[in-house]
This record gives structure tokens, sequence and C-alpha cells, in this order.
């Protein structure tokens, strides 16, 4: 390599060296550490690379092993940025052998002649940031120190093997081999006894090619693992054809889809689908031999509820119980500890047939752990295995480990990393920590990362970073630093974001549980690709929200605060209201405003299966009232939820709210009523108030008809219909009966006045807004009126009602008059629980299977609503139960 300025200087004050005088330093020379020296070369930026190894490829340098490759489609796993380059290389397979995408990075390195600005074989011991100089030093083993004003990692995140954590290694007499430094040199194993200590991706590539030469092979697995055949063979035609078609619209689709391949969201959800089309999704799929189709293409709901996780992981389990012959043996390699896709399934060729070979043997370590490794093999709690090699596939300190493990980092005012992240890795975006200037990671803990295709994913973070550097020298900024309420607000996303997937629900590398003493919390951003793109992009539109700014010569500037407050999902919902730019509801007046509604309604996921839904009307004070109601499917009498939907006294009917009704009909174990009030302005106060009275009065008399428990009715509603409950309240108190034994008040109207901080707050934006609210009050409820309790049950007389459980959401103008009721109900001695939900908006709760966030507190409300009926706890399903887990979520309680 060219020598960059050299100058003389000291590093630790000590001594006088020479040192390499850069503007950026990069480790590792990877993917991401070449296109970072390809962008920051042609941005103007001085640079060195620093690299251990003796030339490019970084994880594809050290993975060598007997059957690598890699696991998202060829087509796909490469870099974009230059279209001629795309053009001038032709992967000739599916999936690419490693030594197919060493030599593709090898060109990458030669036609951008990077490789002068490489120091091979050269690790740095040490990295510490000179606040009076405003740069980092860099200690190396192998040469000069470098310093530099930004410190770049493009470690990776699979790139720090794990140690065997095993009794006696150092005994062994025989080969010992790991998969993630495999030898450059030819390794023998063509009669010999072999053992694989591991079986993820690398041991499960591995295992099938080794099984081929060894004499015998004895397999030690811990967790048996999901594993889809590749179908390796030619780049597919369909996938091939979409590329060359309109290669610019595949590469975007790409970057803002969810895990950086261009498929679409899927919207059927399981129960919408029979035994028979499951099935026949599964098989496409199966056949495919993709990864990511397996795991984003089936139904929509596969990987963010455990129930439709279930349904996927019995069609696989099938399909390992058929491959292989030996029962015993096949119910080993059967995966039932974690849902699919939680934990990293493999993409293999004829593993699981690999255990029908006469000289394979699987042991279990769950029947007979390992108790020490000896001279001259494995000795299990209930046998020995004499081995001549150990292959050891069992995996890296994934994602911090490269970062932490492999040099102290010594950031501002003696900071070390390892301590700052004792507790699991703290970051900005995943790309910086605060109490670190001008330190970035490529793919860092807290971005997408290892749940995407990481070439997406590096180009993203290295396009930002530049772009970012290059910013900072024309506004005459030297440095950029974290804020310490930015780091904190992302950890508070991620943890908000680990309850859309079920990452959180298994034991593994992504959560640091593979590694003894390691602090456990879900490392990787689990909201998106996409989403995290634009999450990205907003913090540079916002002025750098987030980060302080300095320079020599111009004004410090710190953009202090937190990038996303919204819940992931309801972010997402909100964007693409947002992008739609539709008039105010009002402006449809109030026909066009309900066929609206009915429309928007019609695009939401069907609600889940209950029981028995029946249709049918009560006598109202003046006429029928219609009303659907919804049984549970356990066996009854239960008792009966009187629900009043929401759309401000003049939209929405039963259908409006189906889904929150079966949903909580299912976590209840109850029958809920759905009532068919009348509606503004063809009947205005107090037509909503009398008929939602006289609903629950002629349910709670007809309970056995409706085949519900005799005794009192609940009553619940959401909105104006969280406004008609907490009323009806009032008014069966007043008026002798019926005896109501709780209520459930989502996100109510209490109250006509309109200054409460919220109107202000949450006036536009959040769907529900502050003029459309006018609008309801205005359809519904005169002037002269509105102090009248039975619209405005906050000025009602409070004590003597039946306890209370109040739901409020931090983005909604409803909020403050949600929570005044709450406090006023309590300072009348009734008893009140509450939900305060952060970053929910006025729709969240009801927004069933789209906001998946707001799972947790519907929960809390079912179980509300059981103990006002005198029920015990709900013995909930999986999912519910494991989401309780979640308050000890680690992170989370970090951001906390
Ligand atoms: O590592 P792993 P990997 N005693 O951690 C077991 C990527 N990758 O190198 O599950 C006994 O997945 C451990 O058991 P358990 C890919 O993202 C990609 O295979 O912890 N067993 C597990 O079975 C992948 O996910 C490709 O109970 C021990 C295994 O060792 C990631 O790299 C190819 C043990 C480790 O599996 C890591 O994969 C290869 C012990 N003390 C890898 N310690 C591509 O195709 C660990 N195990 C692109």
């Amino acid at each position: 390599m060219q020598d960059a300025v050299v100058a003389v200087s000291t590093l630790d004050g000590t001594h006088k060296e020479t040192v390499q005088q850069v503007d950026v330093a990069v480790v590792g020379a990877g993917f991401a550490g070449l296109y970072l020296l390809y962008r920051l070369r042609k941005a103007g930026f001085t640079t060195v690379t620093l690299e251990e190894a003796d030339d490019v490829g970084g994880t594809w340098y050290w993975n060598r092993y007997p059957g690598a490759r890699c696991d998202i489609q060829t087509i796909d796993y490469g870099f974009t940025f230059d279209p001629e380059l795309e053009g001038a290389w032709r992967w000739s397979e599916k999936y690419a052998t490693q030594p197919e995408i060493l030599r593709y990075l090898g060109f990458v390195a030669d036609r951008y002649d990077l490789r002068r600005d490489i120091r091979f074989r050269t690790k740095v011991t040490a990295a510490i940031w000179d606040q009076a100089k405003q740069r980092w030093l860099l200690a190396t083993d192998n040469g000069a120190s470098v310093s530099c004003r930004h410190y770049i990692m493009a470690t990776g995140c699979l790139s720090s093997p794990k140690p065997p954590e095993i009794d006696g290694v150092k005994n062994f007499k025989g080969e010992v081999y790991f998969t993630g430094r495999w030898p450059h040199e030819e390794v023998k194993l063509a009669g010999k006894r072999v053992a694989v200590i591991g079986t993820g991706s690398s041991g499960i590539q591995s295992i099938p090619l080794i099984a081929e030469q060894a004499a015998e092979l004895a397999v030690f697995q811990r967790t048996p693992n999901f594993a889809l055949p590749a179908h390796n063979g030619p780049v597919p035609g369909d996938r091939k054809a979409l590329l060359d078609n309109d290669r610019t619209g595949y590469r975007e689709q790409a970057r803002w889809s969810l895990a950086g391949v261009p498929y679409p969201q899927q919207t059927v959800v399981s129960w919408q689908l029979s035994d028979a089309e499951r099935r026949e999704r599964f098989e496409k799929a199966w056949d495919a031999g993709d990864l990511v189709y397996i795991l984003t293409q089936l139904w929509a709901d596969q990987a963010v509820d455990v129930d439709g996780n279930a349904l996927l992981a019995e069609l696989f389990r099938d399909k390992i119980r058929a491959a292989v012959k030996d029962p015993e043996t096949a119910e080993a390699l059967t995966p039932y500890d974690h849902p699919f896709g939680a934990k990293r399934p493999c993409l293999d060729t004829n593993y699981y047939a690999t255990f029908n070979r006469p000289n394979v043997t699987l042991v279990n370590l769950r029947q007979e752990p390992i108790e020490a490794i000896t001279t001259s093999g494995i000795k299990t709690g209930k046998r020995t295995f004499d081995v001549d090699v150990i292959v050891f596939a069992t995996g890296f300190d994934a994602m911090t480990g490269a970062i932490m493990a492999v040099h102290p980092i010594t950031g501002r005012g003696g900071k070390s990393l390892s301590e700052v992240w004792a507790n699991g890795p703290q970051t900005y975006l995943g790309l910086t920590v605060a109490g670190f200037p001008n330190l970035f990671m490529i793919t860092g803990p807290g971005s997408p990362s290892v749940l995407s295709n990481m070439a997406v994913s590096i180009e993203q973070h290295v396009d930002w970073v530049v772009d970012r550097l290059t910013a900072m020298r024309e506004a005459g900024f030297a440095t950029i630093e974290a804020t310490e309420a930015a780091q904190a607000g992302w950890a508070r996303h991620m943890a908000d974001c680990s309850m859309l997937t079920l990452h959180r629900l298994a034991n593994t590398w992504y959560t640091g549980a593979n590694v003894p003493g390691k602090a456990q919390g879900v490392m990787p951003y689990t909201g998106g690709v996409g989403p995290y793109r634009s999450i990205c992009n907003e913090v540079v539109d916002r002025g750098m929200l987030g980060f302080m700014l300095s320079g020599p010569s111009v004004a410090e500037q710190c953009n202090d605060g937190e990038i996303v407050r919204l819940q992931p999902d309801v972010r997402l919902v909100l964007n693409m209201l947002a992008e739609m730019k539709l008039p105010p509801i009002e402006s449809f007046g109030f026909q066009g405003a309900r066929d609206f509604v009915a429309q928007f309604n019609a695009s939401r996921p069907a609600g889940r299966p209950v029981g028995e839904i029946v249709d049918g009307s009560l006598p109202g004070p003046d006429g029928a009232l219609s009303y659907r109601l919804y049984r549970p499917a356990t066996p009854g009498p239960h008792p009966i939820v009187v629900y009043f939907h929401g759309g401000g006294w003049v939209l929405g009917d039963e259908q409006s709210d189906d889904p929150f009704c079966r949903d909580m009909c299912r976590r209840t174990g109850m029958i809920f009523v759905s009532v068919g009030y009348r509606h503004a302005p063809e009947y205005r106060f107090p037509a909503a108030a009398e008929d939602g009275y006289a609903a629950t009065r002629w349910i709670a008399e007809h309970t056995a008809e409706l085949g519900g428990q005799p005794g009192p009715v609940l009553v619940a509603g959401w909105s104006a219909g969280g406004n008609i409950a907490a009323v009806t309240c009032q008014l069966a108190r007043d008026r002798g009966g019926p005896k109501i034994a709780g209520q459930l008040l989502v996100c109510p109207v209490t109250d006509c006045r309109f200054d409460r901080p919220s109107y202000n707050d949450n006036a536009a934006g959040y769907f529900l807004t502050r003029s459309l609210m006018y609008w309801f009050w205005d359809l519904y409820c005169s002037p002269a009126d509105r102090t009248d309790p039975r619209v405005s049950p906050l000025r009602g007389k409070l004590a003597g009602l039946p306890p209370a459980f109040v739901v409020t959401c931090e983005f909604d103008p409803l909020r403050d008059e949600g929570n005044a009721y709450a406090e006023a109900l309590t300072a009348a001695g009734v008893p009140v629980e509450q939900l305060q939900a952060r970053g929910h908006f006025h729709s969240s709760f009801t927004m069933v299977d789209m906001v998946i966030t707001s799972v947790s507190g519907r929960v809390q409300m079912a179980e509300a609503l059981r103990r006002f009926a005198g029920l015990p706890p709900q013995a909930t399903g999986g999912d519910e139960a494991r989401r309780g887990q979640l308050a000890s979520h680690k992170l989370a309680a970090a951001a906390g």
C-alpha cells in the first residue's frame, strides 16, 4: 500500500513513534470495508483500512469450511452501487460457494484498486479518543499506529468465534478445527473418525460433506434447528427476469423491503386460509428453497404471532420426520423449543438425509451432555466417542464480539466501550455510541444487520456515514456524537420493536444467549430494513436529530431529541395514512365519512374466529336496535360484556369494531354484545346515551336468552363508545339498575372541554384530529347540552360507580380527559386501573393485527374484565404468557 501522510507523534505520551495520519480509518476489508474504502476515497477523504487477514473478504476469508455458501440468493447478495460492476460479474449458481464469493470480493478490490489503501495482517490493539486533538489514535500489532479523525468499525457481525466452553479441549491429541477459522490448506478427513459439535448454519452446511469423507461422523447437537433445502442450481429464471426487466426498481424495492430482498408484504392471515391452502403455500416455499421467502411469504402472522407461527413450524416438522428414517433420530432433530425464524433457520443440502447414512450418529446433548474432551475424544454423560478430528461449529460472539472484544476502545473522558456495554450494547441507530465521538459501526447492534440481506444493509450504512462525513466537512464540523437522550430513546424503540416479532422468544445469538455471561436482549433491529432506512433519513431531515456536532470555527450544534416516539407499527400506519394524503374525514360530510370508514375497515386483516357470531335486534327507547353477539368457543354460560363502538357518535357500527370484539371475546372468554346505537346528526344527544343505557338494561334482563351467565353485566367501549359506556354506568346507578360489574373505557370521550394539553399536542397527524372531534361534537350535541353528564360524564357524580379500567394513549387528543376521568373516579372512591399507553394513538387498540404492539394492552384489558367478572386469570396461549417475560427484557430495562 502507499503510505498516507506519516508524521511523528506521541501515542501514549511515553515514547515517540511513527503515526499514520488519515481522515478516516476503517477496520475490516470485507463487504463493508471495501465499499467504505471506495466511497471514502471518492468523497476525497484520506483513508486506511486495517485488516487482520492477508487478503480481502472478511467473513468470507475466514469461513472456508466444507460446504460454506451464502444463503441469500446471489442475485440479491452483492454490491449495487455501480451498475457497471453488476454487469461485469456473473454468479454461477443460485447460492454461491465461499470460494466464488471470495473471488467476487477480490474482483471488486481489483476493479477499484482498493488494496493499495489496505494494511493487511494488521490488527488494531487499542483505540483511544484524544479529546484535545479530536482524533482517534489506533495502536496496531504491525507497523505504524494510526491517527484518524473518524474511526469506522466494518468488523462484521459474525467474525469473532466464541471459545469452545468445554473442558479438556487442550488435552485432545487429535486435530481440532473451527468452522469460523478453517485452514487455507486442504483438510483431509477421508477415513477418519470425526466429531462435529454444533448444528447451526455452519454445522448444517458442513455435516453432509464431512459425512461423505469421514469413516465415521458423530454430530453433537445441543439444540435442533429448522433447515430448508437450498435446491441449489442455476439462478432461478423468475427472479432473474424480475431483475433484468427493471434492475433499478428491483434494487429499490429491496432497499425499502422488510428483509432487504424484494418480496411484497403478505396481507392474508393464517386463519383466512384452509389447511390445504396453507400446506400448498408451504410446499411452494419448500420447493423454492429460499429462506427469505419461507420466512416472510406464507401468511402475514407467521412471524408476529405464536399461533400463526406454530402452523408453519408443524408443517416443517412433518418434513423432518419424513426425511429421517429412524424415528428416534428424527425426533431428536425436530425443533420444539423456539418459533420458526426466532432462531436463525438454515439452508441445507442433504442435511436430514445425512442421518440415514450408516456412518453418521446423532448425539443428543439434551439427553447426554458433554462432560469433557479427553485425549482421545469426547465423553458424554452416557458414553465415550474416540475420534481423530473435532470440528467446532459452535458459532460466534455475535454483533458485539468483533467490536468490543477485539481491542479496547476508549472514548471521551476515558470511557471504556466494554464497560458502557456491560449490560448490553447501547447505540444510537446501531451506528454510533454516546461518549464515543466520531466512532461509527457498520451494521452494528441496534440496526437490522443480521436480520436482513447484509449486502443491502451494508450499502445503506456506508452511504449514510460517508454522506454525513461529507456534509460535516462542508459545514466545518470536526466531531459528531450521539446524545444520551437520543441513545436512550433508541433503546426504548428497540425494545418496542422487539415486540413485533418472535425473536425475543428464543435463546439465540441474536439475544446474546449463546455466550455464557453475555447480557441478553434482542440485539438486531427488528423493525425492518425499509422502516429503518426511513428513520435514518429522518434523522438527517430533522437536522441531525440526536447528535452533537462541533468544529474548530463553527458554533456547536446539539439537536437533542428522540427520533421515534411512536410505537413502530403505529409509525408505519400513520406514515401510510400520511402518504395517502387524504382530505380531512369531516370534509366528506357525514355520509361520505361513513363510506370512507367502511372502505378503510374493509382493507384490515379479517378478525380472528370465535365460537359463534349472532346478529340480532333488541328494543331501544325509540325502536329496535341491532346488535352483534360474539360467543367464545369455550363451554358457557359466559359473563356478558355490552360493547359500544367508536366513531364520534356519528360513524361506525357493529362491523367497524368487529376485530376488536372478536379479539376481546377470545381473550376474556366472555360474550361481547356490540350494540348498534343511533347516530348523529340524524339522532342527536341524548339518543346514543339513552340507547346505550336501554340496550344494557335489556341485555342484563335477557342474559339467559343470549346464552350468558346470569348476574351483573359489564360494559366496554372505545372512544365515543367509551363515553357511552361511562354514561351507562352513571345512569344504571341512578335509575335503579341494571347491576354493572365493571367498565372498560378505551380512549373515552369524557368531557366537553377542549383546552387540555393533549388537544393541542395531538391536534393533527394522529388520525383522530382536534377538528374532527369538534365536528363530532357539533353533529351530536348543542353547546347548551354539553355539560350534561350524559355526554360529559366527568361532570357527573362519580361515587358508587363500578370498578373501571381506563385506557389512554400518548398521541391522542382525548388522552388528558381520559386521564382526568380516571383521576376523578379514583378521588370518588371508585377502584380504577389505568393503562397509559406510550407511543400509541387513538386507534392503536382497535387496529387488531395491524398494531401488533397493542396486544399486551388488550391482554391487560381482558384480565381486568375477568377480574371484574370474578373469573380467575385466563390461562392464555403461550404467546401472552411469554409476552409477560418482556418486562424482563434487558435492553428495555437498560433503556428505562
Ligand atoms: O453458529 P450458531 P454458526 N456445546 O451459533 C452449538 C451465519 N452463517 O456458525 O443452539 C455444544 O448458529 C449451538 O447450540 P445452541 C448465520 O447467520 C451464515 O453455525 O446454542 N454445542 C449451535 O447448534 C448463522 O446463524 C451462513 O444450543 C454448542 C451451534 O453450536 C450464523 O452465521 C453460514 C456449544 C452454533 O450455531 C452463525 O452460524 C454459516 C457448546 N458449548 C453461518 N456452543 C450462510 O449460509 C455452541 N453450540 C451465509
